[in-house]
C-alpha cells in the first residue's frame, strides 16, 4: 500500500492510527478526511512530517469529495463517526447522517474503485451482557454474537456494519470490520468517562459516577487498537469481522477509585449522578480469533500504568482541553450528570 485514506483521522482513535502508520510504515502516505467537528482537532496531528500526510477538511457524506480523494488511494480505513452515547440521546440526527449515510457514501466509492476498505466499529453493536457470577464466570462477545444495540449511537454503528457486510456479499467490496472495546489514552475528548474524571480532578471537582457504577467496560489502550487495525488491514480475510480487546474489564466504580488513588484522594470522594437512560450493563470482548489467526497481542496490559500516563498527559496538555471544559460540564448539568 502506498496511499491510504483515514476518515476521522483528526479524532481520538483515528489520529492515534495516523501516528502509528507514519511511525511504522515508512512507505505509506496518509490522506486524512475529517469534518473537524467539535470532536476533531487538527492539533492531534502535530509533529507529523508534511511529506507523509495531508489533512483534507470535509464531510464523509460528500460523495464528490470522497470520489476524488479515493482516486489515488489503495485503501480506506474508516474511523469517522459521531461517537458519544450521551450526545446521541439528546440529538440522534448527526448520528444517523454521519454513521449511516457517511458509511454508505464511502463504501459506494470504494466498491466503484475496487479498493480495500476497513470499517472501524464497536462492541456496543452486540448490546450488553450480564455481570459475572460469584465465580467470575460469564460470556463475552464473539463475532457470532447477535446484534442487539441499545442506543442511537450503537444502533447507527450496527447499521453501518450491516451495510458493509451487505456490500461485501452483493458487490464484492474488499472489506473487513473490527469491533473494539472501550479505548483510553491521550487525546480522548473530555466528554468521555476517563478524561472527564481526570479533568474534573485537575479542576478540583469530584468525579461523577452514573447510577450505581457497577457497569463494566473492557478497557484497551488506543495504541493497541491501532496495532490491531493495521494487522487486520494487511492480513485480515476479506468479509471477516475481528473483535479487538485486551482483557481489561473494570467496573466504572473501580475506575473512579483508581483515579482517586492516583490523585491522592479518598476512594469515596466522588458523586453519584443521574444514570444514562438505557445504560448498557457490561461489555466484554473475546479477541481469540484476532490473536490466533493474525498473531496480534496487546502491549499495554498494565491498566494502572496506562491510566497514570494518561493522567500525566492531561496534566501537561491543559491547553488542549481547558477551553472546552466549561461547555462540556454545562451540557452534562442539564441532564443532572
Ligand atoms: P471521536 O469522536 O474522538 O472522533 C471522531 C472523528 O470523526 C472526529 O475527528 C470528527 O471530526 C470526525 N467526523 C465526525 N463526523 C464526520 C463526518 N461527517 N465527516 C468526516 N469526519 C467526521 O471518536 P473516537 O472515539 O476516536 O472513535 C473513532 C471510531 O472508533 C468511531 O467509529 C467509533 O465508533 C469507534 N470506536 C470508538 C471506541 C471508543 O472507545 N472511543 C471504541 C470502539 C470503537
Ligand atoms: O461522567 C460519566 N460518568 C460515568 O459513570 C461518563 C461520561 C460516563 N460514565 C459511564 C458510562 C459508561 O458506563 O462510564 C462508562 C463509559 O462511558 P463513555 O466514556 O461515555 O463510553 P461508552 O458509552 O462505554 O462508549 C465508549 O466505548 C465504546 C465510546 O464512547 C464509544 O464510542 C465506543 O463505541
Amino acid at each position: 500500500m502506498r496511499e491510504i485514506v483515514v476518515t476521522g483521522g483528526a479524532g481520538f482513535i483515528g489520529s492515534n492510527f495516523v501516528h502509528y502508520v507514519v511511525k511504522n510504515q515508512p512507505d505509506v502516505f496518509v490522506a486524512i478526511l475529517d469534518k473537524l467537528t467539535y470532536a476533531g482537532n487538527a492539533r492531534n496531528l502535530e509533529g507529523l512530517p508534511n511529506d507523509r500526510h495531508k489533512l483534507v477538511p470535509g464531510d464523509i457524506c460528500d460523495a464528490e469529495l470522497v470520489d476524488n480523494l479515493l482516486e489515488k488511494a489503495d485503501a480506506v480505513v474508516h474511523y469517522a463517526a459521531e461517537s458519544h452515547n450521551d450526545n446521541s440521546l439528546s440529538d440522534p440526527s448527526p448520528f444517523v447522517q454521519t454513521n449511516l449515510v457517511g458509511t454508505y457514501t464511502l463504501i459506494e466509492a470504494a466498491r466503484k474503485k475496487g479498493i480495500r476498505f476497513h470499517h472501524i466499529s464497536t462492541d456496543e453493536v452486540y448490546g450488553d451482557l450480564p455481570l459475572r457470577d460469584a465465580d467470575g464466570n460469564s460470556e463475552s462477545f464473539t463475532d457470532t454474537t447477535p446484534y442487539n444495540p441499545s442506543s442511537p449511537y450503537s444502533s447507527t454503528k450496527a447499521g453501518s456494519d450491516l451495510l458493509v457486510r451487505a456490500w461485501v456479499r452483493s458487490f464484492g467490496l474488499k472489506a473487513t470490520i473490527s469491533n473494539c472495546s472501550n479505548n483510553y489514552g491521550p487525546y480522548q475528548h473530555i466528554e468521555k468517562f476517563i478524561p472527564r474524571q481526570i479533568t474534573n480532578l485537575i479542576c478540583g471537582v469530584r468525579p461523577k459516577l452514573y447510577g450505581s457504577g457497577e457497569n463494566v467496560r473492557d478497557w484497551i489502550h488506543t495504541n493497541d487498537h491501532s496495532s490491531a487495525v493495521w494487522k487486520i488491514l494487511e492480513e485480515g480475510r476479506i468479509g471477516e469481522t475481528y473483535l479487538i480487546g485486551a482483557d481489561g474489564e473494570k467496573s466504572n466504580k473501580e475506575v473512579i477509585e483508581l483515579l482517586l488513588k492516583l490523585f491522592g484522594k479518598s476512594p469515596d470522594d466522588f458523586e453519584h449522578v443521574n444514570d444514562r437512560p438505557g445504560h448498557d450493563l457490561r461489555y466484554a470482548i473475546d479477541s481469540s480469533k484476532l490473536r490466533a489467526e493474525l498473531g496480534w497481542t496487546p502491549e499495554f496490559t498494565d491498566f494502572e500504568k496506562g491510566v497514570e500516563e494518561t493522567i500525566n498527559w492531561y496534566k501537561t496538555n491543559e491547553d488542549w482541553w481547558r477551553s472546552q471544559k466549561a461547555e462540556v460540564e454545562a451540557k452534562y448539568a442539564l441532564s443532572g450528570q
